[in-house]
């Protein structure tokens, strides 16, 4: 008899999905927050899903975690306080205590249950979170924001996809919050989803940043397993230019990003620099 095939489908859109072969499912919960699974894959490694989609695997989340941090982390030239909005998986955080300017960095996540399984089934993505540096509070990141103003010289946005608990992180007032959170010359960094598949997303959001920030840049990075592969950034800064400030490469431990990718990511293909022109 034919050996049955386990597999994981998430839905993206109403005509689009992504399938991958899994070989078991290592643990599932209802969160106060969303529905959080952890499945093992075949081609990817153990994979982080909440409420159906994708959001890390241990093979490719260098891709992601790497360019939401380094990117900001080599725009401003002294970074000393970092705080982290959702990624509650630690990946981030990971990335941004490999700086030694860094003298702390916070992660705000409003679901304990993802920071638990992370360290449960992905401890190398987690492993940051046991720095001595970083300090996790289990809170809404909005609130966060709004009750520390000039505290940050980088707020990187380590969302879910904009449905649920992180509607509000796409939107004006939480973009304004974060410029008031920053000190005087801070960096900002939002993960913005995919060019193909969140046209007007990408479009309104750069709109919110631009009205708030001098600095507004979008940037791309290729990760497999999010829709379409390829994946955006936006940055919004208040004194520093990620090109013309681009600070010497200050790490060595990565395995996407290098000095050359940190400027080839705001090389936009044309359909996509059409998604932000004025
Ligand atoms: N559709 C995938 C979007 C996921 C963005 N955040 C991922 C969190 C990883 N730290």
């Amino acid at each position: 008899m034919a050996k049955s095939e386990l597999w994981f489908t998430e839905r993206q859109n109403d005509h689009l999905s992504i399938g991958l072969r899994i070989e078991r499912v290592l643990h599932s919960e209802e969160t106060p927050y969303q529905s959080l699974d952890v499945v093992q894959t075949v081609q990817y490694g153990n994979m982080l899903v909440l409420d159906g989609c994708i959001m890390t695997t241990e093979r490719d989340e260098f891709v992601y975690h790497e360019m939401i941090a380094h990117v900001a982390l080599h725009t401003h030239p002294h970074p000393r306080k970092v705080l982290v909005v959702g990624g509650g998986d630690g990946g981030a955080i990971r990335e941004v205590v490999k700086h030694p300017s860094v003298e702390q960095a916070v992660l705000a996540e409003i679901d304990g249950r993802v920071i638990a399984a992370s360290q449960q089934f992905f401890p190398h993505i987690a492993s940051g979170l046991s720095d001595p540096r970083v300090r996790v509070e289990v809170t809404d990141g909005i609130r966060h924001v709004q009750e520390h103003p000039g505290e940050y010289d980088i707020i990187l946005v380590d969302s879910t996809d904009p449905v649920g608990p992180a509607v509000g992180l796409f939107a004006r007032p939480f973009y304004e919050a974060v410029f008031r959170a920053l000190t005087d010359d801070g960096v900002f960094v939002a993960q913005t989803e995919s060019p193909f598949v969140n046209q007007d997303l990408i479009r309104s959001v750069w709109a919110d940043v631009r009205a708030v920030f001098p600095v507004t840049e979008l940037y791309l990075a290729y990760v497999p397993t999010y829709p379409t592969g390829m994946w955006s950034f936006t940055l919004g800064s208040k004194r520093y230019h990620p090109l013309r400030d681009q600070q010497p490469l200050r790490i060595q431990d990565t395995r996407y990003y290098t000095a050359d990718v940190h400027r080839a990511a705001f090389a936009l293909p044309r359909f996509v620099a059409e998604l932000v022109q004025p």
